[in-house]
């Protein structure tokens, strides 16, 4: 018999957190459920969870490193494995440090390796060519946000527990559980501001798990947030509705902003979303006559035409309205292991940089040093000094989640080298030399140093790993940081404990450097010896809590946090709700907040062009996500097969009956970069004129490893309709949302 005993830790699959209480049988996990007495998530957990039981047993699953041999994978050792790597990269790292690319996808946020030893790979490789799912998502929000208030990660939380008046904008929490806002529960937390008399307002151009249990919904032509909202910034300056309460002193820039709001009258607005003027004006009456409100878009906002724009107003009209940094509206967390707005001189600081370097062929600027991901076939497949030779993915699937997926699939298959830091034989890893394993989820330590960055509550919570490294696996950082010793010319064999400490001494020389943290000025030998007994992530999380801003500061702070006080705390440490950070959070150059940065403004011609523009009965494709499902990489776990969980093409009874399309049978829906043929599902959910195709499938092609997933047909992978000349000018994000297609029946 084996024993039975009970592990907590926090749930790594989404941005939400929520603790789990595992059940383990010798090591086997049996049970998975919410934890109670999680400081932050009470006991709320979602299906994903319950199928981590799965993943775990998952026989597809890639156990031991793969290498390609006459067409298909072998079993290897690691050490054959990275000597294969080795000698796939070393000629190409030696005659340019550009033809190796990298693309890291959505998981390394949630994991430590990523967090902590994505970058260490990236410095070792000296490449320009970076890329990551950050094209396909957030982008927008971190250029809008740097621009405003100084760093990337200084982005507004909506606080949702206090607030009166939330106004969302293309997200759909009650299938994603929240992003760029994490907060456990969001069904619970919605359901709460509904009992309170609060109003929840949805913007969607579909009827969402979310829209239905709003007050209101408005339907939105796909793409034209940023028009809606400039008319209702029109309504506050035309209406005399602006009240920046406190705010104004630190401020720069509302003259410009007015300026640039004057075309877009709720009429011209109206013309171009869809919502009428007198509703755009009666929504933001409303908005600014609430005591206290939060506006927010996520994911339809972000990946759309206008993203980086959309992005801007969500927040310009949190500053308008007097609702930023104020309890009840959108505020800055200050998460326990520290970020640019708490390191540095407070108030003040260098703005976001960008544009230090450019892709070759399209000349996109970086930002965050990185470069579009839409760019990344044409960086692959176009001959010339620079080209991409060579690429290495770590938790990412580009050949389903990035745009023109069959034309990268291609590039994929052109690249002389090639290797996936991955968990299966994915779409992408299948074009892999060489696959190296990431270590079961339970095998590893967990905090979610991203997203307490962006939580509704300053959060700290540490998971130990549930169960030891199985025979034969690797811990990810050690594979990360092998990569690195590869990259960096100590090879295939350096000696890993040495490069870790050097990675965990430069973190440890930058906290005790920050003049704002509680240890600034410690001896760096001293506060060494304290930490000198862990090693590998766990060490890297104990110096960024010490140096945080709660941290114990080697001695300074006795009470403060270190991983030692977070191992006594298995459901977390709550640090407390949000509190206001203005002005000490900004990183501006003028130390304000910046309302109409230069190179907003001079993108917002571009959306004055764009008021003219008329449909004319043509068809936009818009994606969705599912509760049940993940991106591209959970369709292989058996208990979220089935049920609603279908990758069919929405589409609305108006526009089925107008185009001889029936429920259920096969349509073929055509863009400028592609063609599909998918099941379709009439219904009134989306709006007329739009089609709506989730992500991330299109599993059944051939080499792949998922045999469930690849199963029943494998759904439709709909980013070969996604055009990779389709982007937000400014930041270079792709256009996933609104993309012109052609729909008949098949
Ligand atoms: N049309 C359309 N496209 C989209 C979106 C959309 O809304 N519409 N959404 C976009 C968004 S928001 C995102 S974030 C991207 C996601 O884009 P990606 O990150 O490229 O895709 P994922 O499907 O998340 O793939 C994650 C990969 O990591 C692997 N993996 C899982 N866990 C681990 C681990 O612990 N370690 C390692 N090494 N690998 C692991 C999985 O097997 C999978 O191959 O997709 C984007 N694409
Ligand atoms: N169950 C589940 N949870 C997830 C994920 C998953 O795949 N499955 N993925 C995770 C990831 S990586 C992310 S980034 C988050 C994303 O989290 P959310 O942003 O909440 O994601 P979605 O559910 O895709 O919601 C986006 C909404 O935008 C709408 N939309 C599309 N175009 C437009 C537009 O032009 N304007 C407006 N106003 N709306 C538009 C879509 O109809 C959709 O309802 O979810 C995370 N959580
Ligand atoms: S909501 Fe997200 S964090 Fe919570 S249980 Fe589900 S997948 Fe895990
Ligand atoms: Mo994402």
């Amino acid at each position: 018999m084996s024993e039975e005993r009970i592990a907590y830790r926090t749930c790594p699959l989404c941005e939400a957190t929520c603790g789990l209480e595992l059940t383990i049988e010798g090591s086997t996990l049996t049970k998975v459920r919410g934890d109670e007495q999680d400081v932050f998530s009470k006991g709320f957990l979602c299906p994903k969870a319950l199928a981590l039981i799965d993943l775990e047993n998952d026989p597809d699953r890639v156990r031991v490193p793969l290498i390609r041999e006459n067409g298909s994978f072998r079993e290897a050792s690691w050490d054959e494995a990275f000597e294969r790597v080795e000698a796939g990269l070393r000629p190409l790292l030696d005659r340019d440090r550009n033809s190796v690319g990298v693309y890291l996808g959505n998981p390394n946020v949630h994991n430590l390796a990523g967090t902590f030893y994505g970058r260490v790979l990236l410095k070792a490789l000296g490449t320009q060519n970076i890329y990551s799912a950050t094209t396909v998502d957030q982008m927008p929000k971190h250029v809008s946000s740097g621009l405003m208030f100084g760093t990337p990660l200084s982005i507004p939380i909506p606080d949702v527990d206090r607030t009166d008046h939330f106004l969302v904008l293309g997200a759909n929490p009650m299938a994603s559980n929240g992003s760029l806002f994490t907060a456990p529960d969001l069904p619970g937390r919605l359901r709460a501001l509904k009992q309170r008399g609060g109003k929840l307002v949805v913007v969607d151009p579909r009827r969402t798990e979310t829209a239905k249990k709003a007050d209101e919904h408005h339907f939105i032509v796909p793409g034209t947030d940023a028009h809606l909202l400039m008319g209702m910034v029109h309504t506050l300056f035309a209406e005399d509705l602006v009240t920046m309460n406190g705010l104004a002193e630190h401020t720069a820039g509302v003259e410009d902003l007015h300026a640039l709001v004057e075309p877009f009258t709720p009429e011209a607005a109206s013309a171009a979303c869809g919502i009428a003027a007198d509703e755009i004006r009666r929504m933001v009456r409303e908005l600014a006559s609430a005591d206290r409100a939060a506006v927010y878009g996520r994911i339809g906002t972000s990946t759309q035409e206008f993203g980086t724009l959309a992005s801007w107003l969500v927040d310009v009209i949190n500053v308008l309205t007097g609702n930023l940094d104020r309890e009840g509206g959108a505020m800055f967390t200050k998460p326990a292991i520290g970020s640019a707005n708490t390191a540095g001189a407070p108030g003040k600081g260098r703005g976001l940089p960008f544009g230090r370097f450019r892709s070759r062929v399209r000349g996109r600027p970086e930002f965050l040093g990185e470069l579009p991901v839409a760019c990344l076939a044409e960086e692959i497949l176009t001959p010339g000094d620079g080209q991409i030779r060579a690429l290495i993915t770590v938790a990412g699937n580009p050949a389903v989640s990035t745009p023109d997926a069959a034309r990268l699939a291609k590039a994929l298959e052109d690249l002389d080298f090639m290797v996936s830091v991955d968990i299966y034989v994915t779409e992408t890893a299948r074009h892999a030399d060489v696959i190296l394993p990431a270590e079961p989820v339970l095998t590893r330590a967990h905090y979610d140093g991203a997203f307490y960055n962006l939580s509704v509550r300053n959060i700290a919570n540490y998971s130990p790993p549930s169960l030891p490294l199985p025979a034969g696996a690797m811990a990810e950082w050690e594979v990360l940081l092998r990569l690195a010793g590869i990259a960096g010319d100590a090879g295939a064999h350096a000696d890993l404990e040495a490069l870790d400490e050097l990675v965990a001494h430069e973190a440890l020389r930058r906290g005790v450097q920050n003049p704002i943290s509680p240890a600034h000025g410690v001896d760096e030998e001293k506060a060494w010896d304290v930490v000198a007994h862990r090693r590998g992530p766990e060490r890297m999380l104990d110096v960024l809590l010490r140096t945080g801003p709660y941290g114990e500061g080697f001695g300074r702070n006795p009470d403060g946090l270190t991983l030692d006080v977070l191992e006594a705390s298995p459901h977390g440490v709550d640090l407390g709700p949000l509190e206001p950070r203005i002005p000490e959070v900004l990183r501006t150059a003028s130390g304000k907040i910046e309302l109409a940065p230069e190179p907003i403004a001079n993108d917002v011609s571009r959306l004055v062009a764009a008021l003219s523009r008329r449909r004319n009965g043509g068809m936009m494709l818009v994606g969705r996500r599912q509760l049940r499902s993940n991106n591209s990489w959970m369709h292989n776990l058996p208990s979220l097969r089935g049920g609603s969980n279908r990758c069919t093409v929405q589409i609305h009874v108006d526009d089925a009956e107008r185009l001889g399309i029936s429920d259920g049978k096969l349509v073929r829906v055509t863009s400028s970069s592609g063609e599909v043929e998918i099941e379709a599902e009439v219904c009134e959910a989306v709006m007329p004129g739009v089609v709506s195709i989730p992500h991330g499938w299109g599993h059944d092609v051939d080499g792949v490893g998922w045999a469930v997933a690849a199963g029943e047909g494998g759904g439709t992978n709909s980013n070969v309709l996604a055009p990779s000349d389709l982007i937000d000018e400014l930041s270079g994000n792709a256009v996933l949302s609104g993309i012109p297609v052609t729909v008949s029946p098949a």
